[in-house]
């Protein structure tokens, strides 16, 4: 374990590494808002204890979200929902046969009791940015990192040359 994971916050994982591409995008978001993290390879059908062993160590070592990605019959968000108390946001990873709509299903419709907050196909970014509002509940300086950020989301699109005519207008 690399000695930054001792203390993640976030906990991120994956039912496979060809999942990673994708789940790159949120450890970069994270990195950026200056949330440590850690993520790994876990399917929860090919190997269900040893997920259900990172679940309870992550807990241990201080993460207080978990973000959970993965394609096709996509159980693990919910598996490992099932695992902690802790919320769980569910990334659909896109697919071959159906485009990741089989994931998206899969995910965003658990049966009532145990929730995963589900995101957009593919939609990484956002599982962190989720992930993010959740921490900065308790935390005042990650809620002014993210309203920089929001704030600088919103200057570009406002700065961009196709909008010169609109500024300054209300
Ligand atoms: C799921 O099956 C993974 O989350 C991945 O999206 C998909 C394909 O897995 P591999 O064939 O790469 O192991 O469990």
């Amino acid at each position: 374990m690399a000695e930054h994971e001792k203390t993640a916050s976030v906990g991120i994982v994956c039912g496979s590494r060809s999942d990673f591409p994708v789940m790159d995008k949120a450890v970069e978001l994270l990195g950026r808002l200056e949330v440590p993290c850690e993520m790994r390879a876990i399917s929860a059908h090919r190997a269900p204890d040893l997920l259900f062993r990172f679940v309870a160590g992550a807990e241990r070592r201080g993460v207080r979200v978990f973000i959970a990605g993965a394609g096709g019959a996509a159980h693990l968000p919910g598996v490992v929902a099932a695992k902690t108390l802790l919320p769980v946001v569910g990334v659909p990873i896109p697919t071959q046969v159906a485009g990741g709509l089989d994931s998206l299903l899969s995910i965003v419709q658990m049966p009532k009791g145990i929730p995963v907050a589900t995101v957009a196909i593919g939609g990484a970014e956002n599982a962190a940015l989720l992930a993010v509002e959740i921490l900065a509940l308790s935390d005042p300086a990650l809620r002014d990192r993210l309203k920089a950020f929001r704030d600088a989301q919103t200057r570009s699109i406002e700065d961009d040359e196709s909008n010169a005519d609109l500024r300054g207008t209300t």
